[in-house]
Order: C-alpha cells, then sequence, then structure tokens
C-alpha cells in the first residue's frame, strides 16, 4: 500500500458549525498525519478550478457560491492509503447514504451541507493539492508516518 498524500477540506460549514477540531481529530485518530493546513477564503476562480469536474452539473453554480462564502480549512493529509481512507472517515456524498460512523452520516443532514471534501484518486489529489499548496508549504512527518504505521 502506497503513502498517498490527500488535499481534505473542512469546508465552510463545518467551519461556521466549529467542527475544525472534530474532523481533524477523526483524521489524525486513524493515523493520518497533517503535513501541511491553512484557513482560507477561496474565490471564484479556484472554487471552478476545483470543482472543474461538476461544470455544467445542475448544482454548480450553488457550490461555487457557497465553497466562496466564507473560510475553509484547506489541509494536506498523508498515511498508508489515505486517499480511500479518508474518504471512508468522511462517508458517502448524501449523508442520507454514508455509512453510520463517518463524519458525514455522524454530524451532517444534506448532500449541499456535507461539511467536507477529500480527494477521489491519486491524479485528483495531486491536481487539487497543486491548487492550495506550494511545495514550501508541505512539511516533513516522516518520523511521526513511520511510527503509527509500524505499531
Ligand atoms: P464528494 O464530495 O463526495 O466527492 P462529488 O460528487 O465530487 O462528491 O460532489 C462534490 C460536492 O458537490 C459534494 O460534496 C456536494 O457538496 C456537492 N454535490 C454533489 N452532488 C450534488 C447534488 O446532487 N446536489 C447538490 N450538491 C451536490
Ligand atoms: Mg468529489
Amino acid at each position: 500500500m502506497p503513502i498517498d498524500r490527500t488535499l481534505i477540506l473542512i469546508k465552510p460549514d463545518a467551519v461556521s458549525r466549529g467542527l475544525i477540531g472534530e474532523i481533524t481529530s477523526r483524521i489524525e485518530r486513524r493515523g493520518y498525519i497533517v503535513s501541511a493546513m491553512k484557513l482560507v477564503q477561496l474565490d471564484g476562480e479556484r472554487a471552478r478550478a476545483h470543482y472543474a469536474e461538476h461544470k455544467g452539473k445542475p448544482f454548480f453554480a450553488d457550490l461555487v457560491a457557497f465553497i466562496t462564502s466564507a473560510p475553509l480549512v484547506a489541509m494536506a493529509v498523508e498515511g498508508e492509503g489515505a486517499i480511500a481512507g479518508c474518504r471512508q472517515i468522511i462517508g458517502a456524498t448524501n449523508p442520507l447514504d454514508a455509512a453510520p460512523g463517518s463524519i458525514r452520516a455522524d454530524l451532517a443532514q444534506t448532500i449541499g451541507r456535507n461539511l467536507v471534501h477529500g480527494s477521489d484518486g491519486a491524479a485528483s489529489a495531486k491536481r487539487e493539492l497543486d491548487l492550495f499548496f506550494e511545495d514550501k508549504d508541505f512539511v516533513s512527518r516522516r518520523h511521526d508516518l513511520e511510527r503509527w504505521i509500524k505499531e
């Protein structure tokens, strides 16, 4: 299993509900490592780039309006299988379909306010991380990562 690096966004609904700690905690307790992190409010251009795959869908305009409406937390998360693992922690897109114990099942009600974004594959993770972080933003946490994986 490779060491993945994935982009997690704690979306504006979660930030305004005071869930930065709750969501980060669930990811850290799984053993994944935060290697870059920032609080930022997106402009439309970066929001449209981030959600480019959804351009043309009926919810696209609302999605861009929402994700730019208030600050979000962006973080790079690393760990063995972390792309799929974070998607599991986050749960299915619609909270009503999400597995109990996942963030969306436990803390969200609707698809439009589902609290968290996690990259869905290696290519999208790289593309999305590049929208939020430069090389100099990443801090090596190799020793922490090795400890979690060995134990
Ligand atoms: P994901 O966040 O689980 O990867 P995607 O299909 O990539 O889900 O959709 C991106 C985001 O767009 C979702 O998290 C959700 O907030 C929003 N979204 C997706 N489908 C719908 C929909 O049918 N109606 C409203 N919003 C949607
Ligand atoms: Mg997605």
